[in-house]
């Protein structure tokens, strides 16, 4: 009999060879993926919940999303076969002129936690490669990030762009360092995260809202 518990305390440790044996054996006995796939979104959300309380930092944190990614390599195939989807897509990127990356993959990776597709654009991302990525994948959200104060005011132009190819329904987010709520309302974004773990609530809010 599968141990959930121990899969969930695993990620959340960031225990790779653990989350990947009790995710097997969870696969292996034929849990309900959907159940599986609960578990370790529970455990990233816990993740999260530490680090917002300044219980665990950024290198916890992302040895706890690559237990996740690696467990999550051994669910998606079952995932795909019993019609399991994620929520909806997000596109996620690092302004133009701006090749910080690591907050950013951490954003990526808690939204993929969360079950949510995300396709990773990279860093040096004009606004165009947002704009095609979320085309091309019927994307709900697109997630920009700016480290640095001379990059950051490239986002106004990306939305106002990202606005005027009039992707339908399309929600923007915007954070990073520099920037803060009040610029992102300035420059017409839709939601503003101060860090990844609040992320996944403030899309989620966001998509929801519609
Ligand atoms: Co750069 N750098 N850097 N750097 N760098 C900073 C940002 C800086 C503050 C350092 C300093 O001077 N004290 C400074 C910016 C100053 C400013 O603009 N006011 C700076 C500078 C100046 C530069 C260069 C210009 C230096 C030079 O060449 N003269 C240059 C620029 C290159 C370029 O981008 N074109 C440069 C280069 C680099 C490296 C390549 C060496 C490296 C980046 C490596 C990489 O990312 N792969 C680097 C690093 C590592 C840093 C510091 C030290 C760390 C940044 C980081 O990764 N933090 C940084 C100083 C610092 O912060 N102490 C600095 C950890 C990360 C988890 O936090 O990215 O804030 P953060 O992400 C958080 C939140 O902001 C939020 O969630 C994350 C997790 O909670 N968040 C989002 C981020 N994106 C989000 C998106 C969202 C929502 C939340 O929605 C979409």
């Amino acid at each position: 009999m599968a141990d959930l518990g121990a899969l969930k305390t695993a990620i959340e440790a960031g225990d790779r060879s653990g989350s990947i044996r009790n995710a097997g054996e969870a696969i292996a006995d034929g849990t309900d993926p959907r159940t599986i796939m609960d578990t370790m979104t529970a455990a990233m959300a816990e993740v999260g919940r530490r680090f917002q309380m300044n219980e665990l930092f950024v290198p916890e944190m992302l040895i706890s999303a690559r237990a996740m990614k690696e467990a999550m390599a051994l669910l998606e195939p079952v995932l795909v076969k019993a019609d399991v989807r994620p929520e909806w897509t997000a596109v996620v990127g690092t302004i133009q002129g701006d090749l910080h990356d690591i907050g950013k993959n951490l954003v990526a990776m808690m939204l993929r936690g969360a079950n949510i597709k995300v396709i990773d654009v990279g860093t040096n991302v004009p606004a165009e490669r947002f704009i095609e990525a979320a085309r091309e994948n019927g994307a709900s959200l697109i997630g920009i990030s700016a480290l640095l104060t001379t990059t950051m005011t490239g986002m106004k132009d990306a939305v106002a762009a990202i606005r005027a190819a009039g992707l339908p329904g399309i929600k923007i987010m915007v954070g990073g360092a520099p920037v803060t709520p009040e610029f992102a309302n300035q420059i017409g974004a839709d939601a503003y995260a101060p860090d990844a773990a609040s992320a996944v609530d403030v899309a989620k809010q966001t998509v929801a809202g519609g």
